[in-house]
């Protein structure tokens, strides 16, 4: 049975194909147009942990940077973070949604599933 709301509207690339037509059928949205999640992180972060498995629970994809292979890209998440520099930083669509702390409070609210969701 599907857990969330987030994993009701978007299932998964695994889920059965008859699955996602009934979903573009019910919705009109496209189900595998997934949002575009970056999680800047380093190995060593319990936050980063707990940002990743929030995110996994919910089957969502995202793109990680770890900023101990890529030591460069500091700055550049710095900068999108409007200077936050603690780790992990989590952008949607772009749009820079702050660290664990701030993406556990906006799936307390339901934010977090509309963000994901949302075309
Ligand atoms: N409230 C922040 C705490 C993040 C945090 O303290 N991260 C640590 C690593 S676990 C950090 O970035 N420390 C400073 C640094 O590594 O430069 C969140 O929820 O993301």
């Amino acid at each position: 049975m599907l857990a969330t709301p987030y994993q009701a509207m978007m299932p998964s690339r695994r889920c059965s194909p008859l699955i996602a037509l009934l979903v573009m059928a019910a919705t009109g949205k496209d189900p595998f147009a997934m949002p575009k999640v970056e999680v800047y992180t380093t190995p060593i972060c319990p936050f980063c942990l707990r940002a990743k498995r929030l995110l996994d629970s919910k089957g969502v994809d995202y793109v990680e940077v770890d900023l101990w292979s890529e030591r460069a890209r500091r700055q550049e998440m710095i900068e999108r973070a409007n200077g936050r520099s603690t780790v992990p930083q989590i952008f949607i669509d772009g749009e820079g949604v702050g660290g664990s702390d701030e993406l556990f409070a906006l799936d307390q609210t339901g934010e977090l599933d509309r963000l994901l969701t949302a075309e």
